[in-house]
């Protein structure tokens, strides 16, 4: 028994290096002289399956016909979390539900080009059938994907898309859950259950487009960049890959026509390129891509726009793309971009409002960038999972720097399937983030249970795994385990670090925070000698609730509790590889049902309804004075409020 025991423990220790299947094409939808782009955002019919029985619907073939033949249907909007949109308890299912609409195709779209279906993300698992059908079956949340549609539609006519979403999360999904059944007052029900603390929203949570493409198309863009030592001259690396038959014939050489332009729409370099499909563009002299506060033109985007051309100079297909240009570089100390050392100052964050959920929702997007520069933050963690497209645009434009998270959070029993789909989780975002100027770091989870023993070569192989897709990024994880037990470490090339004192340890001990921080901040850096980050911290606050002295829950409390961890971290910075701050979180959010959470989680500095709390306005004043101290910016005028004359 014994030495059962332990050949299982050894090969659970055993993590095989599997290839990952590569993610192909899916460049974001966007219209151009050869492209057309359309919405199918709006009203869909939704039927929920039965509990027990959550594959009946694949059996008895509900896609087959429109879903209001098989089951009467409710509407739900698109895109949205289906959760918080009916009054009944939609909120708490398990399993499958399924989505349908009609939509009509023109009998333009039938001539000589390709259709393409695509998902901004639909959580967690999505099936998906067109007039009957099936087209594609995709794995994660908040990630794209996309199918080839052109031999499956009606053109000139209605057709149907069915889909079928499971927000099953079991022990080898990413990230873990698990399913229980348990008895309740009528007999047995099923129980989703997982140690994640945000609610687990489903549904197709980003817009749905079809767009079309000409037979021979860009199928993928690639963009690396760097800049001259005294950055007056930048270089813009490209690489495209073209999909079609046209690429296939021998006596077709095609070519790759590059024109890039900065933000007046003048044309600073061009390029022709043949064979590689790839190329260099010099701008001289250059704007570069420089953070919010850092600079006073953060943000600086050129336009790359991309022509794909036949032997004859036919202009087959053209992509537009945003292009920012940048270095980053680190070492033991520091994290430097364009030769500058950055101090992060910023949020862990969530995707997720009333009502919607994790749907994507351009009104709360722009505000909460507007609160975002605000209050003079440069950086956010897209904490847990891959945040919408559109934000990491805006983000581009705006300067705000993303650490960018893969779903993979609390990961506990490292399997090798497991590690099949965590890989895969980080080739999907690194597919679609790469070209971001703002995306300046992986995480590649949040406070996995790196205490265990086959954390340590799970961890390895993840991070290694991570590096051999992108050089020009490093790695971190946000880890909540002491500095002595964790064994992700020494894998990473930035450390971050969780950490509630006064909190979830200490609970209320205001004097018991500036040294606690220091002395976990100074033996990290000791262990593994690298840039250390605080990525959590902060105090669940309700909003309006005043207690003088501090106490915990209170305004006055948080308040408390970032000026203590500012004290401490205004020493470390004193040390040069303290590198920087995040509080947690940016706004209050949804969690699953606890007696530790009141209507959610409510570390946010922000409101659910993304109204300031009073540590707000602190956290202001500090993000201000350290963008004035570090990088020169100026103080907004209502930054400080007029109290007296202490000069007369
Ligand atoms: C953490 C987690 C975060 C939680 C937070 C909290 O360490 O990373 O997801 O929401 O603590 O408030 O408990």
């Amino acid at each position: 028994m014994r030495i059962m025991g332990l050949w299982r423990f050894l090969k659970s220790l055993i993590l095989v290096n599997k290839e990952v299947p590569q993610t192909r094409g899916m460049l974001y939808p966007r219209e151009s002289e050869t492209r057309e782009v359309r919405s199918l955002d709006g009203i869909w019919n939704f039927v929920r399956s039965d509990q027990a029985n959550p594959t009946q619907g694949v059996r008895d073939e509900w896609y087959a016909k429109e879903l209001s033949k098989s089951r009467p249907t409710i509407p739900m909007p698109v895109p949205a979390s289906y959760n918080d949109i009916t009054t009944d308890n939609l909120r708490d299912h398990v399993g499958t539900v399924w989505y349908d609409r009609k939509f009509f195709v023109p009998r333009s779209w039938s001539k000589d080009q390709r259709i393409w279906l695509r998902f901004g993300s639909v959580h967690y698992e999505a099936y998906v059938w067109i007039n009957g059908q099936k087209v594609v079956k995709h794995e994660m949340g908040h990630l794209p994907f996309e199918a080839e549609v052109t031999d499956l539609l009606s053109y000139g006519a209605e057709n149907r898309i069915t889909v079928m979403c499971d927000n099953a999360l079991i022990q080898t999904t990413v990230p873990q859950g698990r399913i229980t059944e348990v008895p309740n007052d009528g007999g047995m029900t099923i129980v989703q259950s997982y140690t994640f603390d945000f609610f687990n929203y489903a549904g197709i949570h980003r817009s749905v487009h079809l767009y079309t493409t000409p037979r021979t198309f860009i199928e993928e863009v690639e963009v690396t960049t760097n800049l001259s030592k005294d950055a007056t001259v930048g270089e813009v690396f490209y690489s495209v890959s073209v999909n079609g038959s046209a690429a296939n014939e021998a006596d077709n050489v095609l070519q790759i026509q590059a024109n890039l332009y900065d933000k007046d729409g003048i044309l600073v370099a061009n390029a022709t390129s043949d064979q590689k499909l790839g190329g260099k563009l010099q701008v001289n002299p250059v704007k570069p891509w420089w953070p919010y506060l850092m600079h006073s033109e953060p943000g600086y985007l050129y336009q790359l726009e991309i022509k794909l051309l036949a032997t004859n100079d036919e202009l087959l297909d053209v992509y537009r793309l945003k292009v920012g240009i940048r270095t980053l570089s680190w070492n033991s100390q520091q994290f430097l971009i364009n030769g500058k050392p950055v101090y992060f100052r910023g949020f862990g964050r969530h995707e997720d409002s009333d009502i919607r959920g994790k749907g994507l929702d351009n009104a709360l997007m722009v505000r909460d960038f507007n609160l975002l520069k605000w209050i003079g933050a440069n950086a956010y963690r897209t904490s847990h999972y891959p945040y919408s497209e559109e934000s990491m645009q805006f983000a581009d434009e705006h300067g705000i720097m993303i650490i960018d998270e893969c779903p993979s959070v609390d990961t506990e029993n490292f399997s090798q399937e497991l590690l099949g789909k965590h890989k895969s989780s980080l080739e999907q975002l690194i597919h679609r983030d790469r070209n971001h100027p703002s995306v300046v770091m992986w995480s590649i989870a949040n406070e996995p249970r790196t205490g265990s023993v086959s954390a340590d070569s799970y961890f390895e192989l993840v991070a290694n795994f991570t590096r051999s897709l992108d050089k020009t990024r490093p790695i971190t994880a946000a880890i909540a385990v002491s500095n002595t037990q964790d064994k992700a470490g020494r894998s990473l090339d930035i450390i971050s670090f969780n950490r509630y004192n006064a909190w979830y340890s200490n609970a209320g001990r205001l004097d018991m925070i500036t040294q606690n921080v220091i002395d976990e901040a100074i033996a990290w850096n000791k262990r593994y000698n690298k840039p250390i980050i605080m990525s959590e911290y902060g105090a669940d606050t309700l909003e309006g609730l005043h207690m003088q002295p501090a106490y915990v829950w209170s305004e006055e409390f948080q308040t408390e509790v970032f000026s203590r961890h500012f004290k401490a971290f205004d020493e470390l910075r004193k040390k040069g590889w303290f590198i920087g701050e995040f509080v947690w979180n940016f706004a209050d959010f949804k969690t699953a049902q606890s007696y530790t959470r009141v209507g959610g989680n409510k570390k946010g500095v922000f409101t659910r309804a993304r109204q300031p709390k009073a540590a707000a306005h602190l956290l202001r004043k500090r993000y201000f004075a350290l963008g004035r101290d570090l990088d020169q910016c100026s103080f907004p005028e209502d930054l400080f409020t007029y109290i007296a004359d202490l000069i007369s």
